[in-house]
């Protein structure tokens, strides 16, 4: 393995409070000393927070007042010495401690990954919980980070290792019989047959959860739509609890669509408030703006339509774009609908309009936003139905397990011929092998090149 030490971010280049870097492998006493002195590498003990002032090695500057711990292999993240920095938060300070400890000789960047690569080649984590990690960090609601979590703790592994060890305790069964041939010991071909019936059943079934990476662009969109004026991006800025948006009593204030992200319970969301959509565009910049809303609705999770509760023309357009909806575009088909300003005497709801899916909302007093984000959580995150169970998000594992399925199917077709052991040992082989590079036991540079290339540095 690569004796260098490498140096890290661990948080992203800007400002904050406190940054964080990670610094691995077996120069990490010597980059104490260099930083803090001798006497703090000779009373250096591991898991233990020191606060310390770190000094440019070649000029004995300051850098700046900090906190340090250091992590003695094997217990570390990576299984290597590890030393943690927490300097003050500034990318100036950042990249003057980062420099510095490059300059000491034997320590280099590190590549993206490059911590968690380490951790596997040093049997940390396997390869489903080396990739799960990115996982962890990308994962854009609950649901999915709750899988992350449950593939880091290795509930994957454990059932491709069950798998594995079924696959091993037959093969070894048939290579007794292999070696024994000549005593004609029966093979116990049904046996198997209803064996591997069941590991392709599993196999199947882990296949089949398969539902791709994490992604954080992969944000569920709702999108507000409505006639002018109807309290639109009144109900963004009260969602967001706070002025974002232009707000004003003239309709047609928003011309173009504005995204905004929001937090549900579930995760973060894109909100998108739209121009008004009236009957007739009043000009062309108008009918613009209004063929912009149309086309973003086409791409929404969920469409909320806002009527506006206190005039009873803007709700007429309302239910003439509801009615227009229900007729013939499916575009404008609302999932939601909110009826604005209820806190105005005059905002009663029409009571010919009975929507299932509607609620009476205030952006002045706040009344009816919980019940509204209750409603966008509960559309935008639907619940799983395998809740408790795992899916599986890297094409590379699905891969393998495309192959490992694949070399079952051959068995079975081999058990069904009474075929020569030999061959079905050869072919049980090959699952086992497919299985084993799932969790890592059999790896190629080039896989692990390839899984750990898409990390961010520092991890
Ligand atoms: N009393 C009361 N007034 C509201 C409420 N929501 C919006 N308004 C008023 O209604 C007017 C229009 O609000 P906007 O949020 O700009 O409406 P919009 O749907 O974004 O309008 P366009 O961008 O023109 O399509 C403004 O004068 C708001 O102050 C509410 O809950 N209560
Ligand atoms: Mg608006």
């Amino acid at each position: 393995m690569d004796s260098q030490t490498i140096v890290a971010p661990m948080t992203p280049m800007g400002v904050s409070a406190v940054a964080a870097l990670r610094v691995s492998g077996t120069h990490v006493r010597d980059v104490v000393r260099r930083l803090f002195g001798d006497k703090s590498a000779e009373k250096l003990k591991p898991r233990e927070a020191c606060l310390s002032t770190a000094r440019d090695p070649q000029t004995g500057k300051i850098i700046d007042s900090l906190l340090y711990i250091y992590f003695a292999a094997p217990n570390s993240y990576t299984g290597e010495d590890v030393l943690e920095l927490y300097p003050h938060g500034n990318p100036l300070i950042v990249r003057d401690l980062l420099q510095a400890i490059r300059s000491i000789d034997g320590v280099r960047l590190a590549e993206p990954g490059e911590y968690t690569r380490r951790a596997f080649l040093n049997g940390k984590m396997d390869l489903t919980q080396a990739e799960s990690v990115a996982d962890v960090i990308h994962s854009a609601n609950r649901a999915e980070l709750e899988n992350a979590h449950r593939l880091l703790s290795g509930a994957l592994s454990k059932k491709i290792a069950t798998l594995t060890t079924q696959v091993k305790d037959i093969s070894a069964r048939l290579e007794l019989d292999v070696d024994f041939a000549e005593e004609e010991a029966d093979p116990d071909f049904a046996g198997w047959q209803e064996k591997f019936e069941n590991i392709r059943e599993s196999i199947k079934s882990i296949l089949n959860s398969f539902r791709g990476k994490a992604n954080l662009s992969r944000l569920p969109l709702a999108v507000l739509y409505g006639a002018p004026n109807a309290g639109k991006s009144s109900l963004v800025n009260a969602l967001l609890g706070e002025d974002r948006v232009l707000v004003s009593n003239v309709p047609g204030t928003t011309r173009d669509f504005v995204e905004v992200r929001l937090f549900l319970d579930g995760g973060e969301i894109r909100l998108v408030d739209t121009a008004g959509i009236a009957e007739h565009a009043t000009d062309e910049l108008d009918a613009l703006s209004m063929k912009k809303s149309r086309e973003i609705l086409e791409e929404a999770d969920m469409k909320i339509l806002v009527l506006d509760g206190n005039n009873s023309v803007a709700q007429n357009n309302g239910s003439v774009i509801l009615s227009e909806a229900q007729a013939k575009s499916k575009n404008l088909k609302p999932d939601f609908v909110v009826v604005s300003k209820c806190d105005l005497k005059t905002a009663t709801p029409n009571s010919e309009f009975r929507i299932p899916n509607s609620l009476c909302i205030s952006s002045k007093t706040g009344a009816g936003l919980t019940e509204l984000k209750r409603a966008m959580n509960a559309t935008l995150f639907k619940k799983q139905d395998n809740q408790e169970d795992l899916w599986i998000t890297s094409e590379r594992e699905k891969a393998c397990l495309e192959d490992a399925l694949a070399g079952v199917d051959r068995v079975l077709d081999l058990l069904h011929k009474n075929p020569a052991v030999e061959l079905l040992a050869f072919e049980m082989q090959l699952v086992r092998r497919a299985l084993q590079s799932i969790t890592g036991e059999i790896s190629s540079e080039d896989i692990l090149q390839s899984i750990f290339a898409g990390f961010c540095i520092g991890k």
